[in-house]
């Protein structure tokens, strides 16, 4: 048995380069229950993050009781992080919503029936397409954590039924720097790579990432890596020290700690480096891409010396991270939010891009680009529309898909909104700001906490004009403020689908019966349909399934003849072993481990997603401009010069701010901060120094600080922790309210969420919001009473552990980890695949003990 609390990525199963991962499967039950209890094992994956681990959910007496990693699956070989282990299912015995609620006269929320509820919403509904402003009254802000058919059933709600264009996800505020990037480079959103890249990379480079915490089960696979005879070496790009930036010092790679806000300075002084010392492959350049020489151009004045001064790293660390780039044989690269949620995030994402394409390592393993996801489902909302975006990757500027469209859901082409871009959520939140937005239907995100600039967020929610409806499993920040509040059956408790960062797709059963009332999203949204009598052009209903399997079928047609074509999947094909990465049609019957295998990007004008931006200023690309370009296969080398960010620091906030992540919490906690064991290892917000601004403004560890912004402030305790010099740190988890038996942070309470400070700023491709760069100031406002409650475990850890208690679990969170002997599951296989595939080496788990 092993405590996952203390020790994250488990017992190490080392292997060498080019042999399989192995398997090793990873449980934990509830300590009242044995193996021998549980009724039965529910196949599903983890919805704690991107990676998607496949899963077996335990049942007892209709109860979630535990969780068991899927041996058989190509994702995880079996393996699950703390957040699988603990997260994922003990919230499902505590304080759920059972009912609808709506406001009374005297403005209270109080219990009531779904008829009541529906017909509030529908009423309402009604009231605002009567008016001047029709469907553009109507906002929808959902998920990266619904599932597949959710997505799409409310994208074709929104578009074929109200048509909207104004629908996005909390996917805005994640991953959509992850699309635009793919979108620019290659033509189209999906990603290239796959985690089975791992196996067979000699150098992996993690650029924002901080892999070790937030997508746990793929760093233990490269750990196992590490600690094989022939190790990867690791570049790690953060202004922390986190666990990545440890293993890149032990493997001989670099750790680059550039000023938050400065990526792309650095990436165009590594791709200068890289053109630089002629480490190209100048064919796959000439055949295969566009660009090379604006590319060449706008990176000259880069040297590492420039950069060197923007980012404040070492220059010689510039050189050593490029020369590693260009110099091994396969490199394997992870983007995600010290990228994405800054002010350059497509351009530094597609610098990203650019090192591949101009070495021609893509599409080949070892070879992957893995811009990430974050969320579980995030992908889906991308592909299924939900997002604002065309279902399946359609291009809203070409008619020809719009048409296509249209004639799979029967109606008129001008009731989808292709006028204009979707309209992405921060300009939804504005709008509901200005009052043109009249309803807004929240759902699976929890944007009191979430949002930047809280201040702000909680005005407009509490604005009379606006009308908003809040799905959830719990009573969250939002929902407090909402006008019905519709409760929500989470996940175990019903059926679908959702598709993780390297595209395998998952099923989840329904394991349990969701509690009282409570309905799945889908239907929620099918309800909604039926009572708005939404219609096709011959008078049928609109939305012509009423279940999970069925609004799967629908969805596969859809992406017939695209790049992400399901139409070789079902729900029994998903059953049994393992997830299976799209797309997955006649040709790939077993899916696809890798896209561009033969360089042939989605660019060709009638099938790209988009035309393309500038990357400096957004500004876009006309189709005549596009065609001009003749892309036709070939994927776009893009630019930018560096800018600095819209908000430095100054003389008055000295500090640059950063937010993220802690390894034991998932966003706002409403499941994870419900897990007794992940509750306990990082019970409360604190507020990270490096030593030297410590001892600076004269503060010790655990004494209390007032953080400030131009927005807001919000307080906590001090970690002296091991970042850079001029950089706070502070974790985005906790907002206000708090959950019976917790510290139980209220509203009167000081406030203490990271985005009291963070700005409404946004890229300007992927108009993905700044989270990671806001001006503040630090005053000391209390003394310790003890350590503050920041893990002892990963980037957290304090520069100096003494009298610093070190995170635990204790007993209640053993884990049995159970090496296997058996074959490990293998990805699915390209023909062209077939040459460069690593030997079948067999499982060697012979370094792998049970440690009891
Ligand atoms: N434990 C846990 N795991 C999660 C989640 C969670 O809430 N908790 N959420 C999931 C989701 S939705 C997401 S999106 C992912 C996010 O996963 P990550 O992106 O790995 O997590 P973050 O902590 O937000 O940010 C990553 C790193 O960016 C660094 N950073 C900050 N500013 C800069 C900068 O200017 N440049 C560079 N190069 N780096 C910078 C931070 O120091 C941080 O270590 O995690 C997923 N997994
Ligand atoms: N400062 C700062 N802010 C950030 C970030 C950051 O790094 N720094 N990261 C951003 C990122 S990347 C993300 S992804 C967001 C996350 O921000 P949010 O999405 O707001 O955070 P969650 O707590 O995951 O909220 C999801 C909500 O959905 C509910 N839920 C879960 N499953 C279901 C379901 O099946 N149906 C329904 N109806 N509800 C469900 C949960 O109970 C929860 O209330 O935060 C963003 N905000
Ligand atoms: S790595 Fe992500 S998907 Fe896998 S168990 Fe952890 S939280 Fe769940
Ligand atoms: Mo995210």
């Amino acid at each position: 048995m092993t405590d996952r609390i203390a020790d994250i990525w488990g017992t190490r199963t080392p292997h060498e380069k080019d042999t399989p991962w192995p398997v090793r499967v990873d449980s934990h039950l509830d300590s009242s229950v044995t193996e021998q209890d549980v009724d039965r094992w529910v196949q599903s994956a983890c919805v704690l993050c991107s990676n998607g681990c496949g899963c077996d959910i335990a049942v007892k007496d209709g109860r979630m009781v535990g969780v068991r990693g899927r041996a058989t699956d190509t994702v995880n070989h079996g393996r699950l992080g703390p957040k699988g282990l603990y997260g994922s299912w003990q919230w499902n015995r505590t304080d759920r919503l059972t009912r609808p609620l709506v406001r009374d006269a005297g403005g209270n929320l109080v219990e009531t029936d779904w008829d009541t509820a529906m017909d509030r919403i529908v009423e309402r509904s009604r009231q605002l397409l009567a008016t001047d402003a029709g469907a553009l009254s109507h906002g929808f802000y959902t998920s990266g954590q619904l599932f597949l058919e959710e997505y799409y059933t409310l994208g074709v709600i929104g578009k074929a039924g109200l048509g909207t264009p104004h629908m996005d996800g909390n996917t805005r505020l994640c991953t959509a720097t992850a699309a635009a990037a793919m979108k620019e480079s290659f033509g189209s959103d999906g990603q290239p790579g796959s985690y089975s890249d791992i196996e067979a990379t000699d150098a992996v480079f993690l650029y924002g990432h901080n892999m070790a915490e937030t997508q746990t089960v793929l760093w233990m696979r490269i750990l196992d890596r590490v600690h094989g005879p022939t190790p990867p070496r690791i570049v790690a790009v953060d202004p922390r020290t986190t666990p990545v930036a440890e293993a890149a010092r032990a493997t001989g790679g670099v750790h680059l700690a550039p000023l938050p806000g400065t990526n792309q300075a650095l990436m165009n002084a590594l791709v200068r480096e890289v053109i630089h010392h002629g480490w190209l492959d100048e064919e796959y350049i000439a055949a295969h891409t566009l660009g090379f020489d604006e590319l060449r151009s706008t990176v000259g004045p880069y040297t590492p010396e420039h950069a060197a001064e923007i980012c404040r790293v070492p220059a010689d660390d510039i050189r050593r991270a490029a020369e590693i780039f260009g110099t091994s044989e396969r490199v394997l690269s992870t983007v995600l939010q010290g990228f994405y949620q800054s002010h350059q995030a497509t351009a530094a994402s597609c610098a990203v891009n650019n090192l591949h394409l101009l070495r021609g390592l893509l599409g080949r393993p070892g070879c992957g680009i893995l811009q990430m996801n974050g969320q579980p489902t995030a992908q889906n909302n991308r592909e299924c529309g939900a997002d604002g975006d065309l279902p399946a990757f359609r291009n809203w500027d070409n008619p020809d898909h719009v048409r296509e469209l249209a004639e799979l859901w029967n109606v008129d082409p001008l009731t989808i909104p292709h006028w204009s871009p979707p309209t992405h959520a921060l300009q939804i939140w504005r709008y509901c700001e200005q009052g043109s937005i009249g309803l807004l239907w929240i759902a699976g995100t929890n944007p009191a906490v979430s949002m930047p600039d809280l201040p702000r967020i909680r005005r407009i929610l509490q604005q009379d004009s606006l009308f908003t409806v809040v799905q959830d499993g719990f009573l969250t920040e939002t929902a407090r403020y909402a006008d019905v509040v519709l409760p929500a059956a989470l996940w175990g408790e019903k059926q679908g689908t959702f598709t993780n960062v390297d595209r395998t797709v998952h099923l989840s059963d329904q394991a349990i019966e969701p509690p009282g009332e409570a309905r799945s999203d889908l239907d929620i949204w099918l309800d909604y349909a039926r009572r708005m009598d939404f219609r096709d052009r011959d008078g049928a209903p609109l939305v012509k399934w009423s279940d999970p399997e069925g609004a799967f079928e629908a969805w596969k047609e859809c992406t017939r003849g695209r790049l992400v074509d399901y139409t070789g999947l079902s729900y029994d094909k998903l059953r049994g072993g393992t997830g299976i990465p799209w797309p997955v049609n006649e040709e790939a019957p077993e899916g696809t481990e890798r896209l561009y295998s033969d360089a042939q990007f989605a660019t060709h004008p009638d099938v790209c997603e988009t035309y393309g931006h500038d990357l400096l200023t957004g500004g876009a690309l006309s189709e005549q401009e596009y065609r001009a370009l003749r892309p036709d296969g070939r994927a776009f080398l893009k630019a930018a010069a560096y800018v600095p960010p819209p908000e430095g620091p100054g003389e008055e906030y000295p500090f640059v701010l950063s937010t993220g992540r802690t390894v034991y919490h998932f966003h706002t906690r409403t499941k994870t901060g419900r897990s007794r064991s992940l509750r306990r290892a990082a019970p409360g917000v604190w507020v990270e120094l490096s030593a030297g601004d410590a001892a600076r403004l004269a503060v010790g560890e655990g004494d209390v600080v007032r953080v400030e912004s131009r927005r807001g402030a919000m307080q906590g305790p001090v970690r002296i922790g091991r970042g850079r010099d001029g950089v706070v740190f502070v974790p985005f988890h906790y907002g206000y309210w708090d959950q019976p038996g917790t510290d139980g942070a209220a509203p009167g309470d000081a406030p203490r969420a990271a985005n009291e400070l963070t700005l409404t700023e946004w890229d300007p491709v992927s108009k993905q919001p700044m989270f990671k760069t806001a001006a503040v100031k630090v005053t000391k406002i209390a003394d310790a009473t003890g350590p503050s409650p920041a893990p002892t475990t990963a980037a957290s850890a304090p520069a100096d552990p003494t009298g610093v208690p070190p995170t635990v679990g204790g007993p209640e969170a053993d884990v049995r980890e159970q090496p296997y002997a058996a074959e490990p599951p293998q990805p699915a296989r390209q023909p062209e695949d077939s040459g460069e595939q690593p030997g079948s080496g067999g499982a060697t788990t012979s370094a792998t003990g049970p440690k009891d």
